[in-house]
């Protein structure tokens, strides 16, 4: 018998049509789907036919929850570099050529959309979200860094909100994602598949049609306090900030970020600084040089066991703690 494709493809009415096939990984991507993703992009590209490109994922539970970690940290732990520099390569090309696409690119989600997920969906021009889309960039939890372009949009939403997500991973429900600007459009998670068939008759213009006012937003009330700690310039004093504000946001956010690897606390916050004033693409090519260096540290492979393989959530992160991590260390890391 033949495997399921991990990607399928079709023509459907007005609109080229991509379903991320891996629901037992919660449709995490690989370097196959990467590759026929790209290419579903390069055919339907120069055709007249398709006016748009949607994209779901399979199963129910997730859109896409990140990428592939468990077999780099399998590289990383053989010494294998190139295999990991071909994987984050072709990722990030396919994020710069999403954002670049001409056609509207639409991504429908609905449940987990981590990491690589927010890498496939974000950078496309649509971005629909169901009561049930969870959107995060929970890498500090596996010492890897926000990347797939996240240094790029983090620190463009609103203040210092972007610091905070790429920092503590917070995740965020739809509705808050439509706030924070990840996603577009709320659209109830009983009228998706509907919207979902409107687009191959009707086109983008289906989705005004579909779309509804968020809920309010559930961190208007931490907006302030949010941007006067992330925004204090230094993850020592964002602490200092976060101890000094005492709020129950603030005791949690505190807690949070003393369970991430403190080196990938430190070099995510200065990498996010840093693409402020980046584009896009030179975003990306800081975050692949930034993977070299992050995927040979120890924290990486343990973390990834620790979070994906054996899911026991103890991570022995060395240095252990913030203060410890000498600063010319993660300096080294972008020299
Ligand atoms: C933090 C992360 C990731 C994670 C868990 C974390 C991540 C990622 C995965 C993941 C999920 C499902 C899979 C898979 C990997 O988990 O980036 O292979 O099937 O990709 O706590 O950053």
């Amino acid at each position: 018998m033949m495997a399921e494709a991990s990607v399928l493809m079709r023509r459907d009415g007005r609109i080229g049509r991509i379903v991320l096939n891996r629901p037992k990984a919660l449709n995490a991507l690989d370097l196959e789907m990467i590759r026929t993703l790209r290419g579903a992009l390069e055919d339907w590209r120069a055709e007249p036919g398709p006016h748009a490109v949607v994209i779901e994922g399979a199963g129910g539970r997730a859109f896409c929850a990140g990428g592939d970690v468990r077999a780099i940290r399998q590289h990383a732990l053989a010494g294998e570099t190139e295999p990991i520099e071909t994987f984050f390569a072709e990722e990030y090309a396919l994020n710069l050529a999403i954002a670049e696409y001409p056609k509207p690119y639409v991504a429908l989600v609905d449940g987990i959309c981590m990491g690589g997920g927010i890498g496939v969906s974000v950078h496309g021009r649509y971005r629909v979200a169901t009561e049930a889309a969870v959107f995060a960039m929970p890498e500090t939890a596996i010492a890897m860094l926000p990347d797939v372009g996240a240094t790029y949009f983090l620190p463009r939403l609103p203040g210092y909100l972007g610091m905070y997500l790429a920092l503590t991973g917070t995740r965020l429900q739809g509705g808050d994602a439509v706030h924070a600007g990840l996603a577009t459009h709320y659209v109830a998670r009983d009228r998706l598949e509907a919207l979902s068939t409107a687009l191959a008759r009707d086109g983008v213009a289906a989705l005004a049609g579909f779309a509804e006012p968020p809920p309010p937003f559930s961190l208007a009330n931490q907006r302030s306090a949010i941007d006067h700690c992330f925004g204090a310039g230094s993850v020592p004093e964002i602490l200092a900030r976060l101890q000094a504000d005492g709020s129950d946001w603030a005791k949690s956010a505190l807690a949070t970020l003393r369970e991430m690897s403190p080196s990938a606390v430190l070099w995510s916050h200065t990498i996010v600084t840093a693409g402020a004033s980046r584009s896009l693409a030179q975003c990306l090519e800081a975050e692949l040089a930034l993977t070299r260096h992050v995927t040979r540290h120890a924290d990486f492979a343990e973390g990834v066991r620790a979070m994906v393989v054996d899911k026991d959530r103890q991570p022995r992160w060395q240095p252990a703690r913030i203060e410890d991590v000498p600063p010319e260390r993660v300096a080294s890391m972008f020299a």
